[in-house]
């Protein structure tokens, strides 16, 4: 074709029909899409209404002449894209988000005039979004690392926002640290990483410089932070709030938020591999969930104290560094949230959505806790950076559902058009302009503050060991395994044997045996000094609602059992672990060395969700191996087959494997033990499918 002599895009199109895309035959192509989805479509036009004729070819010259500047379609087009990102989130930027409802169980009454803790029954609708802390927007979803667990709710008497993390307690006691906390365990600024891994020099270096965080240190090298989904954690609000009753009383109350699926949390060998086979294994699972009707649950529960109660804890309460032990002050249940639509749009409403510990409702007020005290200033200030515009509120996602009406105006984005010559308060020249009203409205509690200000510490401040020590003494024996074990592993990272040492020191006001223990791991010749300390450590009494293993439910309710299959395998027995799988609550994936379908013994043909080189089996929660003797012997040279069976055994899953499978469960070194089981007995697979096989991780590695 003689390109040159053609002036036209549809003398192109006329001419060739099928090499050169072109405004007429892509509105072909689009339009047989259409027809296909059975849709009408609309016109495509520009950001000022006007229709495009062709969305594939730029405004040029001549046929391979030179673009011309007055295309202000590309001119438009590009430059919205030029623009498309906004500042991510200086914390907290990688985030899974969904809408859902909060419905009051039980009432607060005698404690809150808050019409959201009051109203049993009331739904309130909320939008919920779990991130990662340390990593950027586009960084993984399973680093070791705490989950933020951020609540909206749109009440009737404005938003409440309870902007948690999945750890009671936090690192650091005074938010002045907060920028040199997250600078630390941020990459490091001359090297550019690590991307969301606590494992390095600069993070330990102030971890061992501040003993306060040794509370919460505890907590991150524990699998909470290693969660197996985040359907499957807990959320805490950390911080003491108040409540306000009708008589202006106020009483102390800390939030939790505990999933209905119970807790569980992967083993840290198995996270480091979901990360390179499914670098959005949480984000996926929330949306296969939702999108499928499992809609995950939290129940939401309350501690409520005095004033004179806090004041015989053996700790402070305004201290994020401790936690108020539910044997000490029960929780009480008192609603559920139920996250049951995915969002429209990821970024209109996950990214968009700011959250702000300040927006509380009547009826609700803040402690005294001088980290909360940080927050409540920081998170709009840094929104007014992310969203650009102090008209953020006004974004769908952060609005508030109820009416709301002030003076404030104008600014970048203004999207509301007030009426009228009056903008301020009070005036006499407008009948129904918005005036402050007692009644109903948000008061702060009437409390009496004396003392000498400064830069100042309570006493009550100073213990910063004996929390850590209750919580590993209140940890099964495989628990404290796994934190010993990732000290050894992030120290191993650090480079600095001064660090490494420091941190061993700290441990031994926890407990010397755990000292110990990753000493030994850390090849120490001997154990290094314990810093001194400002107060004794309190022998407190172990928690047992502080464990994972504990908390535990009896179910495979949100848990996925991968079939590894190949041509010639039983059809029904794959269909027998199916049923009983699916009864318990599981959903079923099959995996073959093809995706499509695989054709079984009986000649039927059966679905295949997964490819076996791309679905290991750290994405499941318990495997069968269902093989035909042709299929073992095949599958036995492939080493992705190997790795699924051995994997699984070495991540301490119930495995069920039918005759056929032996040879593949051999040559992957599988160990007879209670969850691995023969197919001829499927409850037994059940019941072990539901647990993981702690006793045989001494087995499979060294751990400290
Ligand atoms: Fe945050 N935190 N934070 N934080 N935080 C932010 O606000 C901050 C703290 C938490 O899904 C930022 O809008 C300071 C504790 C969550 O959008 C920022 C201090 C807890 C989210 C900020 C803390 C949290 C954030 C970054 C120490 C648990 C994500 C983007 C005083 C109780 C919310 C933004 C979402 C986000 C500041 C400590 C939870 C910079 C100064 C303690 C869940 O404003």
């Amino acid at each position: 074709m003689n390109k040159e002599k053609t002036t036209s895009g549809s003398e192109i199109h006329k001419q060739k029909k099928d090499s050169i895309p072109t405004g007429d035959s892509q509105r072909a192509t689009s339009g047989e899409l259409h027809q296909m989805a059975g849709g009408e479509h609309q016109t495509l036009t520009t950001n000022q209404g006007v229709a495009i004729s062709d969305n594939q070819n730029s405004l040029r010259a001549n046929l391979r002449g030179p673009t011309l500047l007055e295309d202000f379609i590309l001119r438009e087009k590009i430059t919205h894209f030029d623009h498309e990102r906004i500042p991510e989130r200086i914390v907290h930027a990688r985030g899974t988000g969904a809408h859902g409802f909060f419905e009051l169980t039980a009432s607060l009454k005698n404690y809150t005039t808050a019409i959201i803790l009051t109203e049993v029954g009331e739904k309130t609708p909320v939008f919920t979004r779990i991130s990662t802390v340390a990593g950027g927007a586009g960084s993984v979803d399973t680093p070791r690392d705490v989950r933020g667990f951020a609540v909206k709710f749109y009440t009737k008497e404005g938003n409440w926002d309870l902007v948690g993390n999945n750890i009671p307690v936090f690192f650091i006691q005074d938010a002045i640290k907060f920028p040199d906390l997250i600078h630390a365990v941020k990459m490091e600024p001359d090297r550019g990483f690590p991307q969301s891994a606590s494992g390095h020099d600069t993070f330990w270096d102030f971890i061992s410089l501040t003993p306060e965080s040794m509370h919460m240190v505890m907590w991150i090298m524990s699998d909470r932070t290693l969660p197996r989904s985040l359907r499957m954690i807990e959320g805490f609000g950390v911080h003491s709030f108040r409540l306000i009753n009708n008589s202006g009383q106020s009483t102390f109350v800390k939030f939790h938020w505990r999933p209905k699926l119970g807790l569980q949390s992967t083993i840290w060998d198995e996270t480091v591999k979901i990360c390179g086979a499914d670098q959005d294994f949480h984000r996926r699972d929330m949306f296969e969930a939702i999108t499928a009707g499992n809609f995950p649950e939290w129940e939401f529960a309350v501690q409520l104290f005095t004033q004179e109660e806090a004041d015989r804890f053996p700790f402070d309460h305004l201290d994020a560094t401790k936690l108020i032990p539910e044997e000490l002050v029960p929780l009480k249940v008192i609603g559920r949230m139920v996250l049951d639509r995915w969002p429209n749009n990821f970024f209109a409403e996950t990214e968009q959505v700011a959250y702000c510990p300040a927006n509380v409702v009547p009826g609700i007020d803040f402690s005294n806790d001088p980290l909360l005290q940080g927050r409540l200033f920081s998170y709009l200030d840094t929104q007014l950076s992310r969203l650009g515009s102090s008209n953020s509120h006004q974004i769908p996602i952060n609005a508030p559902k109820c009416p709301f009406s002030n003076q404030q105006r104008d600014g970048h984005m203004q999207m509301e058009q007030p009426t009228g010559r009056v903008a301020y308060e009070p005036n006499s020249l407008s009948g129904n302009s918005p005036r402050e009203s007692s009644a109903l409205s948000f008061h702060s509690a009437a409390v009496a503050e004396i003392g000498e200000k400064g830069r100042i510490r309570a006493e009550s401040f100073s213990d910063h060991y004996s929390q850590a020590r209750q919580f590993y003494l209140s940890q099964t024996s495989y628990e404290q395994a796994h934190i010993a074990s990732a000290l050894v592993f992030e120290l191993s990272k650090v480079e600095h044997p001064h660090i490494r040492e420091a941190m061993v020191g700290h441990l031994r006001h926890i407990d010397e045996d755990f000292a110990n223990r990753v000493a030994t791991g850390l090849a120490f010749d001997k154990i290094p000094d314990a810093p001194e300390v400002a107060v004794p450590v309190q022998e407190m009494k172990p928690s047992p609602a502080l464990q994972i293993i504990g908390k535990m439910k009896d179910t495979l309710m949100g848990r996925v059992i991968g079939i590894l299959i190949a041509s010639g395998s039983d059809g029904a027995v794959i269909e027998k672990i199916k049923k009983a799988a699916t009864n318990a609550g599981a959903t079923v994936k099959i995996v073959a060395p093809k995706v499509g379908s695989a054709k079984l013994a009986n000649g039927m043909l059966l679905a295949v969700d997964g490819q076996l080189a791309g679905t290991p089996s750290v994405l499941f929660d318990a495997v069968a191996i269902i093989l035909s003797d042709e299929g073992a012997k095949a599958l036995s040279m492939e080493s992705a087959a190997i790795d699924f069976v051995r994997d699984a055994y070495g991540h301490l899953k119930a495995i069920a494997f039918d005759k056929g499978a032996q040879a593949l469960i051999k040559i992957a070194n599988v160990t007879q033990d209670a969850g691995v089981v023969d197919t001829n007995n499927i409850d037994a697979f059940i019941t072990a499918a539901k647990i993981r096989q702690w006793d045989r991780e001494k087995s499979v590695r060294t751990l400290a």
